[in-house]
Order: C-alpha cells, then structure tokens, then sequence
C-alpha cells in the first residue's frame, strides 16, 4: 500500500477552492480538515463533524485526518481551566472517532502558530510565496500580528491566528511569562499522557506539528524545534498513539536539520507528513518556494525517498505553495502549486517504486 495523498481543505464557505476542484488532482484520497469556526478548548459535536462528512462523502473522499484541534492556552501554561480542557478534548477526539478519523495534528507553539513576515513575497517569477524575515521578528509581536490579521480578508480568518486571541496579546504574554521551556515541556507531557488511553480506545494518533519557524521568538520558548526535541518526545510517552506530523518545511528552515534523517530514524511513528520546499539566505531569512527539489535547500527528492525506503504508509499532503497563474486565495493554500507539488510527490514516489520492482524482478 503506497502513502496516502491528502489535501488541506478550509471548509465550504471557508475556501476558495471547491471539493469537485480537488477531485482532478490525481491520487487524492483524503481531505485534511478541520472546524475552523471553534475556539481551541471547545469541545467538537458530532453534529458538527457530521456536517462536513456529508460534504465530502459524494466525492468519496475521507476525512481521515484533522489538522488541528487546537489546544487551549491552559493547557500548554498549565492554568486554571487545564484539566476541564483536557475532558473537553477527549470529549472531541470520541465524537471524532465515530467518524473514523485516524489522526489528530494539533501543535503546542506558545501563542502564535505559523509566522511569517510576507505572505506575498515575490519570486524571480513573479510567482509570490510566504517569506520569513529574521530582521522584523525582533521585539514587536503586535506590528506582527497586525500585519498577519490585516491579510485575512472575506472573513477568512488563518488557524492559530483567532482575532479574538490576538486582541488579547498582553494577557496571553503575561500567562506565558512564567512558563520556562522545561515547564512547556511538562504541559505537554501531562497533555499526553492523559490523553493516550482514549487514542487507544478510539484508534486516533495525536500527530504533534513542529513548531515553525523551529527556535524561540519574542522571547516565548518553542519545543519542536528539532532531532533531540523528538527524540525526547518521542520517549517521554512512549506510545504508538504519540506520532509525529513531520513538517519538512518548519524543520528544515533551520539548516541543521537533516529531514530525510529524521523520516529514516522515527518512519513508524511519522503518522502525518507535510512536504515543503524552503530557500534559504545567508542572513538567516528563508522563502518559500515550489516542491522542486532544485528551487530550495529542504532536500525534497532525499525526503520523499526516505519515506519510500521505509515503506512509509501514512498521510502525506503537499504543504504551503506559490501563489501562480493570478489566483486569488489563502496565503500558501492555492489549488494550482500544490496540485504541482502533488504531481511531482507521485512523480518520485511511482519511479521509485517501479525501480524497486525492477530490482524485484531481477
Ligand atoms: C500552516 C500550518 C500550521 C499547522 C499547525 C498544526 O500553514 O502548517 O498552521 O496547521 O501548526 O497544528
């Protein structure tokens, strides 16, 4: 059984794109989903998750894979609420499992999820794609969720960027002040470890997204940021139910960080992978570019190969992509690039395995 080709789709109303739209990029299995109208914390109705079930069963697609329940500010500052969130998230992942969901990505990045300084850089294309710049992401948080904020446009609003939580960045920095890096990493731990009984009991694996970029900002402490942060996790709770969502693009804007090493060393337990393409510069800034292996430092063909040498099964979808051909839509989530970057994902993954067979039949 080959990998499983998902596609990250924002929910009817909630996206340009359309599910007949994604039907035609070829080997899509699965959409990868999520209730983007729910404030983290808030416990998921089967109602509600049985509404996007019916939308996407005429095309035949399954709705294996969420990305993400996000988790409640208590829960990674160990506040007063913690422990009722934690009830409220497994209250989620059993309405979720009655629908067969298989996966959970959720992160545990302190306040701000995904950062960028321009979301329209401009490639020697004139394709544009989400930029990185070291410089402006200094001492002023605010400027940059101002910015972030003002590029949501026809109530689109970006996960992990809730205007509702961003209005209250002050309070949320003081609820982190306290919070060193190995007191994040108890939170997540104690997190874990209450929640692997019922991923048992209900087949779901909480696959944990890397933070991205993968080192501190604004002085607020990121775990996932690396080999030995894995490692730790990985150890820490012990259970097959722990996965990873391995992120090629967060990890890899830091040039340490060897991706395809990562894939070898933990495959059976890589339940989600993203695949991006990250061009780097010398002061320390990064681009985002398309899947070509060529067009950006991340190691894409090393990447893919390694998931095909461990015989990788799990879900995989193309990550952020350019912004081509004039269309308009979320900033990295366009059809057009990452149906490119699906196509050249299936382009290695068939040729490789038609050497393997070659070599089979030898
Ligand atoms: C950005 C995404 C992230 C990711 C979350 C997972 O485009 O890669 O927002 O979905 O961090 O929880």
């Amino acid at each position: 059984m080959p990998m499983k080709m998902g596609f990250r789709w924002f929910g009817e109303g909630n996206d340009s794109i359309k599910l007949a739209d994604i039907k035609q990029i070829p080997g899509v299995s699965s959409i990868v989903w999520s209730l983007h109208h729910k404030m983290p914390g808030e416990t998921w109705t089967k109602e509600e998750i049985a509404k996007v079930a019916d939308q996407l069963a005429p095309y035949e697609f399954d709705m294996d894979v969420v990305e993400s329940v996000n988790i409640h500010d208590d829960i990674k500052t160990a506040g007063p609420g913690r422990d009722q969130y934690i009830a409220n998230y497994i209250e989620t992942i059993r309405n979720l499992s009655a629908f067969g969901v298989k996966v959970i990505c959720y992160n545990f990045m302190p306040i701000f999820d995904w950062t960028r300084t321009d979301l329209y850089f401009e490639l020697e294309d004139g394709s544009t794609a989400l930029y990185y710049e070291k410089a402006k992401i200094q001492d002023d948080p605010k400027q940059m969720a101002e910015y972030i904020l003002s590029m949501q446009k026809d109530g689109m609003t970006f996960p992990g960027w809730e205007p509702g939580r961003m209005a209250r960045l002050d309070e949320l920095f003081a609820a982190y002040r306290p919070v060193s890096k190995e007191a994040l990493w108890a939170n997540l731990i104690y997190f874990l470890k209450a929640l692997m009984p019922v991923c048992r009991e209900c087949g779901i694996k909480m696959a944990i997204h890397p933070d991205d970029p993968p080192w501190d900002i604004f002085g607020l402490p990121r775990l996932i940021i690396d080999e030995a942060a894995i490692d730790r996790l990985l150890t820490e709770v012990d259970d097959p139910y722990n996965c990873l969502t391995l992120c090629s693009g967060s990890f890899s804007a830091n040039p340490e960080n060897n991706v395809a090493d990562m894939v070898r060393k933990h495959c059976s337990r890589i339940a989600f992978a993203h695949i991006r393409n990250v061009r780097h510069y010398p002061n320390g800034d990064f681009s985002e570019v398309s899947h070509r292996d060529c067009d950006g430092h991340s190691g894409i063909l090393d990447i893919v190969k390694a998931y095909h040498d461990c015989g990788f099964e799990g879900y995989i979808r193309p990550d952020h992509g350019r912004h081509i051909w004039g269309e308009q839509c979320r900033p990295g989530y366009g059809l057009y690039d990452r149906g490119l970057g699906i196509m050249y994902m299936w382009g290695i993954w068939d040729m490789l395995d038609k050497l393997k067979e070659e070599r089979e039949k030898k």
